[in-house]
């Protein structure tokens, strides 16, 4: 799909392991869903929100975004508009190259069996068949370069991060993503504390085409405001969509 960054600024987390809230209208003034999480996700209830969540707001566009290669299959491929695959700059060599080579092997070795196509087996048909569902199924991934900043997070300890990056540093990898990886975000982490506006500040300064995601301890209109005005292109609420509407629904720019 062809999703028109300029419009997100308001962007939910979901996580698929947490109830979801009763009524998913709160969702009507959010520009885009993620749904992903640290802990207890699955291939099953990523499906189950991914549905959820489309037949509630289906002009809302929904990406999958996994902590694993092993909640991605053919139906979430299918069902969720994109998948957002987070290379994490200051995590394990694991999430910032390994998952990934495991995860294109995975599409290079079974583009058939993870689209659920059903591909004839012998000659040079299959070959052309073969690149053209890679080719569909790499269009529909986006690269998402990371830096989780609160340490204490379950996002920083299953990532491997043991040091928060200086401003300098975000600023750094904000310029690496644009430019010389090409991802379309790059996503300043705090999950479950508010960071404030000095990183994005700083990576604002180097972003012109990738976006700019910041996530974290957003429980207000203020916060919200405080990191539009700092230059993020978008905030991703999480925590108060799961725990409270009303404060959730306060986070949407008017
Ligand atoms: C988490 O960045 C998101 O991945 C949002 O953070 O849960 O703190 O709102 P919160």
């Amino acid at each position: 799909m062809q999703l028109e960054w300029g419009d997100v600024t308001h962007v939910t987390k979901v996580d698929p392991a947490k109830p979801l809230p009763a009524d998913l209208e709160v969702l009507s003034g959010t520009d885009l869903v993620l749904v992903g999480g640290s802990d207890d996700v699955t291939e099953e209830n990523t499906l189950e929100a991914i549905d959820a969540l489309q037949a509630t707001v289906p002009d809302t566009p929904v990406f999958q975004e996994p902590s694993s290669g092993a909640h991605v299959s053919s139906a979430t491929v299918e069902r969720a508009d994109a998948v957002a695959v987070p290379a994490v700059f200051n995590g394990d060599r694991d999430h910032f190259v390994g998952k990934h080579v495991e995860l294109f092997t995975e599409i290079g070795e079974q583009p058939g069996e993870l689209l659920g196509a059903n591909l004839p087996l012998v000659g040079r048909l299959v070959e052309s068949k073969g690149r053209d569902v890679v080719a569909e199924l790499a269009a529909n991934l986006v690269g998402e370069g990371y830096v989780v900043q609160h340490l204490e997070s379950a996002a920083a300890d299953r990532a491997g991060v043991e040091t928060a990056y200086t401003p300098e540093q975000v600023a750094g990898a904000a310029l690496a993503t644009e430019t010389f990886y090409g991802f379309p975000i790059f996503y300043i982490e705090y999950s479950g504390t508010y960071g404030g506006p000095d990183d994005v500040e700083a990576a604002a300064r180097h972003l012109e085409e990738t976006r700019l995601f910041y996530g974290g301890g957003i429980d207000s209109a203020e916060a919200a405001t405080e990191i539009l005005e700092a230059g993020a292109d978008a905030i991703v609420v999480g925590d108060c969509f799961h725990d409270d509407p009303e404060t959730f629904r306060a986070t949407i720019p008017e």
